[in-house]
């Protein structure tokens, strides 16, 4: 049988290398679009990478770039794949106050590149796309669970490149009867997570505190709260929207919530210590007591703060559940549990 072709934007990253992964396992030829960086940037994907010259392989790098029409539409046109998954973006909420042009120009008109590219390169009937939306399209506190039908208001830069992404999948549907979903996903972590998002800077930080290599960890908003839940568990749901008979977009989430604060106590208890509160606002720290000394672990920094907070977060997962027959198998304990295994096994590897 033929094998599938899948091409994935954005797979070095987190989600780029659990969903690479998942579609071998699933005998697909898998293409991916690495940007050219002055280092490897494909360490997440080092398992499965394959040199060149290697016979029957399952892997193909190309390079390119969200912001290059050029070599989008070369790489579609080469591939012409089965599946396109976009998961490419500047990803972080927080930057993207920082360089709001630059991430309109990858988050919003990537998107429509590609999209342009799948018709220019007459795709439409064969080739199925997939869009990674986000909850960041969710900016108002008046709802307290988010669901399909929750109207959106983003409240950054980022949520509004992805806005704009959102709807024009929407508008390739509709007008030309393309087959593309996008998948509205809540937070989701690994130890394959970005090293500047909140819970990878936590069980790093708190390895590094553990190890004895840094003192405390600095951080923002300790009352925020999130609907966390694993990378792992969210590429198989993409896979399986992809498969969906008709195209519809789905809210992926837990449906349970927690704050920063919770999540620092909870690796606190994977390691054994206690930890106690003391001041507000940028004076709040966290410390443990070690010898009957007070030692201070965690500190707030008003760099951490952005200038607007969507301040939480909870997703209503149940008709993704139903309609793509899914249960997730991490929860945020087990995922707790892996990240802070993995980078105290790592920050133990470095002086
Ligand atoms: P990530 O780890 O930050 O990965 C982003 C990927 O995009 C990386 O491979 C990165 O390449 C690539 N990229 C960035 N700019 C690019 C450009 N100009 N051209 C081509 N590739 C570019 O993000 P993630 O956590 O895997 O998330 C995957 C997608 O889901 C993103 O679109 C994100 O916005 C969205 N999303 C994430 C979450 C979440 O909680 N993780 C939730 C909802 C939606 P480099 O490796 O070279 O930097
Ligand atoms: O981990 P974060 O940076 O993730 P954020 O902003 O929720 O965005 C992530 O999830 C979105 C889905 O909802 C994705 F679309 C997006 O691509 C990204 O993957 O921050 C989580 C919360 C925020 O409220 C932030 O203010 O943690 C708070 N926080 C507190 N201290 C911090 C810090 N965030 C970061 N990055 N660093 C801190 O020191």
């Amino acid at each position: 049988m033929k094998k599938k072709i899948a091409l994935i934007f954005g797979i070095t990253g987190q989600d780029g290398s659990y969903l690479a992964k998942f579609l071998i396992k699933k005998n697909y030829l898998v293409h991916g679009v690495i940007r050219k960086s002055s280092s490897f940037n494909t360490a997440r994907i080092q398992d499965v990478y394959q040199e060149p010259f290697v016979k029957n392989k399952k892997l193909f790098l190309h390079y390119g770039d969200l912001t290059d029409f050029g070599s989008i539409n070369s790489i579609i046109a080469k591939v012409r794949p089965d599946e396109i998954y976009n998961l490419a973006a500047q990803s972080h909420v927080a930057v993207s106050f920082e360089n709001p042009v630059y991430t309109a120009n990858v988050n919003a008109l990537g998107t429509l590149r590609i999209l342009e590219s799948i018709k220019h390169n007459k795709l439409i009937g064969k080739t199925k796309f997939y869009q990674a939306s986000t909850s960041e399209l969710f900016g108002n506190g008046k709802y307290k669970i988010q669901n399909e039908k929750t109207p959106f208001y983003t409240k950054s830069p980022y949520g509004s490149s992805k806005l704009f992404s959102h709807w024009i999948v929407k508008n390739y549907r509709e007008s030309y009867n393309l087959f593309a979903v996008s998948g509205i996903l809540f937070n989701h972590e690994s130890p394959y997570r970005g090293e500047t998002f909140v819970t990878k800077k936590i069980t790093r930080g708190l390895s590094k505190v553990y190890l004895n290599k840094e003192s405390c960890v600095y951080l923002g908003n300790l009352y925020s709260k999130r609907d966390w839940g694993h990378a792992e568990d969210y590429v198989q749901m993409q896979w399986k929207m992809i498969q969906q008979k008709k195209p519809q977009d789905l809210v992926i989430a837990t449906g349970k919530q927690y704050s920063v604060k919770f999540f620092i106590e909870e690796c606190c208890k994977f390691l054994n210590w206690r930890i106690y509160w003391q001041g507000t606002g940028i004076k709040e720290v966290g410390y443990i007591k070690k010898n009957k000394k007070k030692r201070i672990i965690i500190r707030v920094s008003k760099k951490y703060f952005r200038p607007n907070e969507l301040s939480q977060l909870k997703g209503d997962p149940r008709l993704a559940y139903k309609n793509l027959n899914f249960k997730p198998k991490h929860n945020l304990k087990s995922l707790v549990k892996e990240m802070m295994t993995y980078d105290i096994d790592n920050m133990s590897k470095f002086n």
